[in-house]
């Protein structure tokens, strides 16, 4: 673990939700930035209930040194896409499963983004969250190295993990 928590170091990556509600989800994103030393911060920011506050935090991202923007939403899913229409700074995009349709909403309304505004979209739920982590990790990787050193060993130690367990009727 590294000396100093990534949350309270300047942040690269932004992990913003339109809801407290998605945090039970986005939290698997900060887990795994907190994992690899990957300074970062957490903001509820939402495209229909603050609009202002999601043009000010998109406007503000790459000033403030963010390298990346996690941005997670339900149903009428508009807030990575409307960060991406105001700010420069990559957004990864992560469907929060809705109640009503699973998160197909979600999913749709994130990933349909008409073409020269693009919005990197991952899986719906937990998978989507860890993956985008592990992916702004990875985009930092390239002038951090001690992040893509913390990324190799997270791959390591998941082969490893699953190498070690082969047969499922072990515990
Ligand atoms: C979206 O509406 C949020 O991203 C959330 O997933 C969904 C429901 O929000 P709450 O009604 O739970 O606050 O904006």
């Amino acid at each position: 673990m590294p000396a100093t928590p990534a949350s309270s170091a300047a942040p690269l990556v932004g992990i913003v939700m339109g809801s407290r509600s998605d945090w039970d989800t986005m939290q698997h994103a900060a887990e795994h930035l907190e994992a690899l030393g990957v300074p970062h911060e957490v903001r509820v920011v939402s495209a229909h209930r603050t609009p202002d506050a999601m043009f000010a935090y998109a406007e503000s991202a790459g000033q403030r040194g963010l390298r990346a923007i996690i941005a997670g939403a339900g149903g009428a899913a508009h807030l990575p896409g409307m960060l991406a229409a105001k700010t420069a700074v990559p957004v990864l995009g992560v469907p929060v499963q809705s109640k009503s349709l699973n998160g197909l909403d979600s999913l749709l309304s994130i990933v349909q983004m008409p073409a020269g505004v693009p919005v990197a979209t991952f899986a719906i739920g937990r998978a989507g969250a860890v993956n985008a982590a592990l992916f702004a990790a990875a985009l930092l990787a390239a002038g951090h190295a001690e992040v893509a050193a913390a990324l190799e060993a997270f791959r390591r130690r998941q082969t490893e993990a699953v190498a070690g367990a082969d047969d499922p009727r072990r515990p």
